[in-house]
């Protein structure tokens, strides 16, 4: 029988070939395809944005992890689909205009996947107009802003201010290097997440 506490270990240590072949093999036994999302592929993700948060493992681990969540999710995904399992909440995530860093938005997108929500990757130097369209299209709860650049954070607050405009109700987060709490309150932001592993908290709590 299909072992996920083994599925979730394979997540953990980044063992696509391992988290593959248990996924698969769960699935040809009939187990629920939400119970191997939740206790394999998430609990390991779980694992691995705590022991990040705590600096016990670094990028690379967490990249691996993902590669291998996101290989067993590949096989997964039209299983869940076909049980209508929902996913935990909606989300958006980009880098706001003239900002062309993408690596810790790429992480909190697949820190978010990894937690069971369905993302939407914006991409990066995505513009006010441009961002509404998208969150619009996505139907997306939770709008999530990273910026790298001190010259780009005012682009953070002309998108949130494009948002109020057009009267998009989702809740908003934001992160990045130069990113603090008092600059998410001072534009108004609902949320700021230091790192990639907080984003997911924070996008629990915002729902
Ligand atoms: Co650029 N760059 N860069 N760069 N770059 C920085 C940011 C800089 C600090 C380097 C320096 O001078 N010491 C500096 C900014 C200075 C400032 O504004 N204060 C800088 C600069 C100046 C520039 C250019 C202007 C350089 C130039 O051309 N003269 C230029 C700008 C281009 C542009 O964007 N228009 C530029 C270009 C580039 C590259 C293209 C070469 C490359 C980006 C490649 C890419 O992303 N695909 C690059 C890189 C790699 C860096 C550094 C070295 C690394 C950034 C990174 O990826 N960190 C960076 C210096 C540094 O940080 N040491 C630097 C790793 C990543 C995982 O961390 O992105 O912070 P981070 O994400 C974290 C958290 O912040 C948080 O979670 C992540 C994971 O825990 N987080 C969120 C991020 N987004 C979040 C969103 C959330 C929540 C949390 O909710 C939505």
């Amino acid at each position: 029988m299909a072992d996920l506490k083994a599925l979730s270990e394979a997540v953990i240590r980044g063992d696509h070939k391992t988290a593959v072949d248990v996924t698969r093999q769960a699935i040809d036994e009939g187990t629920d395809p939400g119970t191997i999302l939740a206790e394999g592929l998430i609990a390991g993700m779980n694992v691995i944005g705590v022991r990040f948060k705590a600096n016990e493992v670094y990028i690379p681990e967490v990249l691996i992890a993902a590669r291998a969540m996101k290989m067993a999710m590949e096989i997964l995904e039209p299983k869940l689909i076909e049980a209508g399992v929902e996913p935990l909440g909606k989300a958006i995530i980009g880098t706001v205009q003239g900002d062309l860093h993408d690596i810790g938005k790429n992480l909190v997108v697949m820190m978010l996947k990894g937690a069971g929500f369905d993302v939407t990757d914006a991409g990066v130097d995505v513009s006010p107009s441009d961002f509404v369209a998208k969150v619009n299209a996505s139907k997306a709860q939770i709008v999530g802003l990273s910026a790298l650049l001190t010259t780009t954070m005012p682009a953070m607050e002309k998108t949130i201010k494009a948002f109020k405009d057009a009267g998009v109700g989702a809740k908003i987060m934001i992160g990045g290097a130069p990113v603090t709490q008092g600059y998410a309150d001072k534009i108004g932001a609902d949320g700021y997440a230091p790192d990639a592993a907080s984003a997911v908290d924070l996008a629990k709590s915002l729902l």
